[in-house]
């Protein structure tokens, strides 16, 4: 009865309250039935039956949430979550001790990041499923994730930047991936960055750009040379490909060089400015010791894949070149003022930069670009940079697109796409005649726009991956805070269709996406036992021990279906900092195991077959403290358990452990 009133009152609301009511109800009755903005067979093309595989992995940036979000496509199924500049407890990355030296910096341990940017290493301009590269926008950092085992392989610290936002963009071969500052700052001559006076930013604070070379075989990162810029604000960047691949392109904003009030001053001019490096000659000129060493202060950490643990190097030099030293070297090229993204076309002759606040793309001609180099077309120089004319580089402008242009992927058929912030759509054009096809909304308020491939010289035409900042009415609501959004958009046919809508982690501001066998073949599925070499490891159960060194007590662990041996232990005293080193001795597919002691100020371990982790604890309390597998791993799971008796300080509790009735004394 009571359900038959409110439906009533409900009703009667629509009818009552006016237009908004109204809207709101209808709304509500299309998001039931027809779902807005997807058509009747949408269902169909993203479904994937249960067992069957998605025919994409879509990799996400977790925004600011630090890590990477793996997902399979057309079905948006979520399939991992990698933490990247994150501690994340469920598995606990940058909690143990293993995984700790990964977010060392020159700042000491930084536990998170924003996360913009992923990138697909490449073979011959396409994507090769090697390795993963991402950027840390706010304390500057680059991570390799390595596909074979979905983890953080390595993480490199840029000195001499600040807001590492036009990252990590790959060369057609990786040879380099790029990093540039957003944030200019006033680099000392002989590196770092000064305590000076805020208003002298526009004769102290400059920009770096940094290249970091890729070792071929391993993925190994070493930053090779920095090339220090005039102070703009370099927001993001992109790689030629075919004929302009020895090109980088970064876009600029400020170059008025506001220090105060960014929001106006930052757009005083018309144009700010496309930089066009030559990362071949740069290299060149560094080979040739153009570049100066400077003194730095930064850290490079990589994971051991023998020992299973990350080490941590200080790097105390990094060289520099001077474009004003390297004629040949780097150009300026006008723009429309405050530009985002920067996007080279496969076949590499069109670059197309997306203005913010400009009422039309422009194409620049590659092509136009070298003809104007060689004949020194140029409207002046800042700081020895040449800057090209714009009408001399300039293909054509794409007319109304739409409002807020931000980025631009592009797919088999010569069409670009350009997601448009501000009037919450994507435009697909032609790249030759620039004429606007079609256009689709989407809800609301596109970032990024993905198609897998669609960064390189091999895309894919079939699918595009919207991801959106406002999420609104999309999902039941949460409360104040939303999730994001993707949504994935049918482009094989003339017409875009809209197929899909799947909440996101953190913010995904840009993806990257590659067909599923390029990467599932390579896929690890344990650690070999016999190729453990980490120092702590317990390759047998019968050397399971606990040994007491000073005011430390180690206590090697092996955890198999479903015991911790040894899962008895006395003799912790207050004061002593306990390590647990647990070894997993499963040799089998999906079998992890993991450990936790109550009261813990830290995380969980998860232990992957064959590998060894290590959980510090410092007891704060006497008496008996539980710890257990915290991962449902067999029948007997729960059975998987053990007691740490902790005695106070200076206690003569002896060091002892067992597992059954065989008490073992300490060694
Ligand atoms: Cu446009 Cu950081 Cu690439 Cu976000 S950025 S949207
Ligand atoms: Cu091992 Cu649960």
């Amino acid at each position: 009865m009571k359900k038959l009133t409110t439906s009533v009152l409900t009703g009667a609301g629509c009818l009552l309250l006016g237009t908004l009511a109204l809207t709101n109800c209808q709304k509500s009755a299309l998001s039931n039935d027809s779902a807005i903005g997807a058509d009747g067979d949408a269902a169909k093309k993203v479904y994937v039956a249960p067992g069957k595989h998605d025919e994409y992995y879509a990799y996400l940036s977790g925004g600011f949430n630090g890590q990477v979000d793996v997902y399979g496509l057309p079905s948006g199924r979520l399939l991992k979550v990698i933490p990247v500049f994150s501690q994340n407890p469920e598995n606990g990355y940058g909690y143990n001790e293993e995984t700790k030296p990964m977010l060392q910096t020159s700042f000491g341990q930084i536990p998170w990041d924003d996360l913009h940017h992923p990138k697909l290493s490449r073979t011959d301009g396409k994507p090769d499923g090697r390795w993963l590269f991402v950027n840390g926008n706010n304390t500057p950092r680059i991570a390799r994730l390595d596909l074979t085992t979905f983890e953080t392989a390595e993480i490199i610290e840029i000195p001499n930047s600040a807001g590492q936002h036009c990252s990590p963009y790959p060369t057609d071969n990786t040879e380099y991936v790029v990093a540039g500052t957003r944030f200019a700052v006033p680099i000392a001559d002989n590196g770092g960055i000064e305590d000076v006076p805020l208003d002298t930013y526009k004769d102290k604070f400059r920009a770096s750009l940094s290249f970091i070379k890729v070792d071929k075989n391993t993925g190994h990162m070493d930053i090779d040379f920095q090339i220090l810029v005039p102070g703009f604000d370099f927001d993001l960047a992109n790689g030629g490909k075919g004929p302009s691949a020895d090109w980088m392109f970064f876009t600029s904003y400020n170059t008025e060089k506001a220090g105060t009030l960014k929001e106006m001053g930052a757009s005083q001019n018309d144009k700010d400015y496309l930089a066009a490096i030559n990362w071949k000659k740069a290299a060149e000129y560094a080979r040739q010791g153009k570049a100066r060493e400077i003194p730095a202060n930064y850290y490079h950490n990589m994971m051991d894949e023998k020992t299973h643990t990350a080490v941590s190097t200080q790097k105390k030099t990094v060289r520099v070149l001077l474009p004003e030293d390297c004629p040949g070297m780097m150009y300026l090229i006008p723009v429309p003022k405050s530009p985002h993204g920067v996007d080279v076309d496969p076949t590499g002759e069109n670059i197309v930069v997306s203005g913010k606040l400009a009422a039309v793309i422009p194409v620049h001609s590659y092509s136009k670009m070298i003809k104007a180099i060689e004949n020194k077309s140029y409207d002046n120089t800042i700081s020895g940079i040449p800057v090209l004319k714009y009408e001399s580089v300039l293909a054509g402008e794409v007319q109304k697109p739409g409002l807020g242009p931000l980025h631009t992927e592009f797919d088999n058929k010569g069409n670009a796409y350009t997601s448009m912030f501000v009037s919450s759509e994507v435009v697909k054009w032609n790249v030759k005649s620039r004429e606007v096809l079609d256009r689709i909304p989407v809800y609301y308020s596109i970032g990024h726009l993905m198609i897998p491939g669609g960064d390189t010289q091999n895309p894919d035409g079939k699918y595009l991956l919207a991801m959106n900042k406002i999420t609104k009415d999309r999902y039941l609501p949460t409360g104040p805070e939303l999730a994001q959004t993707a949504q994935l958009i049918d482009i094989s046919g003339d017409k875009m269709k809209m197929l899909l809508d799947f909440p996101t982690f953190g913010e995904p501001h840009y993806a990257q996406a590659i067909k599923a066998d390029m990467v599932a073949k390579n896929s690890k599925k344990f650690y070999r036992l016999d190729e453990n070499k980490h120092p702590h490891a317990t390759i047998k159960e019968a050397d399971a021990r606990v040994e007491r060194k000073g005011n430390q007590v180690h206590v090697y662990m092996t955890a198999i279906r479903s015991h911790l041996a040894p899962d008895n232990i006395e003799g912790i005293h207050l004061g002593d900092e306990v390590y647990f080193h647990v070894t997993n001795l499963e040799q089998d597919w999906d079998v992890p195991h993991g450990f936790a002691v109550m009261g813990n100020q830290n995380a969980e371990l998860l232990v992957m077959p064959g590998q060894t982790r290590t959980l510090k604890w410092v007891p704060t309390k006497t008496g008996v403290t539980p710890f257990y597998c915290t991962d449902f791993c067999s029948a007997l799971h729960q059975e998987m358990q053990g007691y740490a008796r902790v005695s106070p300080k200076g206690a003569n509790t002896p060091v002892k452990f067992w597992l059954g009735e065989k008490k073992k004394p300490a060694i």
